[in-house]
C-alpha cells in the first residue's frame, strides 16, 4: 500500500505535457503518481514535437517540457512542479529546516552533479561524443558526488525520511540512471538501498524503471 496522503483532493486530473524518456518529465510523473494524483499525460517534445504550437507556447513560452496544469493553474520547471505537488498534495512536509534540507539536495543535483550525469548518459546511451579526458572527469566527479548523498542515506530510508519527499522525486530518476551505469562504477551500499526502496513503488516502476530510452 502506498503511504502518501493528500492534503486536499484534486478536483480533476492534472495534465502533464512531456516525453517519457526525459529525466525532468520522469521526476514530475513519478511524483504525481506516487502521491496518487490522477494524471492525464500528453506526449510532446522529442519525436512527438508539439512544442511550437500556439496552444503549447501559451502554456510554456520556453518550448520545454515538463509543463503541468492543475485546474486553471499552469506551471513549468520540473523541480518547481515537484515542490508544488508535494506542498499541495504531499506528506506533511515539516518546518523550514526540513524543507531546506530537501531543497538542498534538489538544488545540489542541478548545480553539482546533474551536468556530469547528463554528459555521461548522453555519451553511454545516446551516442554523443565525449573526449576521453572529459569522460574521466565526469566519472570521477559524479562518483565522488553520489558518495556524498550516499553518506547521508546511511541513516534514512528515503532522503525525505520515512517517506519519499521532494528530493526523492527530484533525484530518484537520476539514481536509476546511475545504476544502469553500474557495471562501470562502484555504487555505495546505501545508495543502492535507497534505489531498491524506490524500486518497490509502483510509481517508480512505471515512470522510471520502465521508461523508454
Ligand atoms: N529546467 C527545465 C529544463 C527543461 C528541459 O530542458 N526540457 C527538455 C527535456 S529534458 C526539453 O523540453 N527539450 C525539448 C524536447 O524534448 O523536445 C526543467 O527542469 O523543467
Amino acid at each position: 500500500m502506498q503511504d502518501a496522503f493528500r492534503v486536499r483532493p484534486t478536483p480533476e486530473p492534472l495534465t502533464v505535457w512531456g516525453r517519457l524518456n526525459s529525466l525532468n518529465v520522469q521526476r514530475v510523473l513519478f511524483c504525481a503518481s506516487d502521491l496518487q494524483l490522477p494524471v492525464h499525460h500528453v506526449p510532446v517534445g522529442g519525436n512527438s514535437g508539439g512544442l511550437d504550437t500556439p496552444e503549447f507556447l501559451a502554456l510554456n513560452p520556453n518550448r520545454l517540457v515538463p509543463t503541468l496544469k492543475d485546474g486553471p493553474f499552469v506551471i513549468w520547471e520540473s523541480n518547481t512542479i515537484v515542490r508544488y505537488l508535494c506542498r499541495a498534495y504531499g506528506h506533511e512536509i515539516g518546518d523550514a529546516r526540513d524543507l531546506a534540507l530537501q531543497d538542498r539536495w534538489m538544488d545540489w543535483y542541478g548545480s553539482e552533479i546533474g551536468t556530469h550525469m547528463t554528459a555521461l548518459w548522453g555519451y553511454l546511451k545516446r551516442g554523443k561524443t565525449l573526449p576521453a579526458a572529459a569522460e574521466e572527469h565526469h566519472w570521477r566527479r559524479a562518483t565522488a558526488l553520489w558518495r556524498i548523498l550516499a553518506e547521508s542515506l546511511e541513516t534514512t530510508r528515503f532522503i525525505g525520511g520515512k517517506h519519499p519527499g521532494i528530493a526523492d522525486y527530484a533525484l530518484g530518476p537520476a539514481v536509476q540512471r546511475w545504476h544502469e551505469m553500474a557495471p562501470l562504477v562502484s555504487i555505495p551500499r546505501s545508495l543502492t538501498r535507497w534505489h531498491e526502496a524506490l524500486s518497490l513503488r509502483p510509481s517508480y516502476q512505471t515512470y522510471v524503471l520502465n521508461a523508454p530510452l
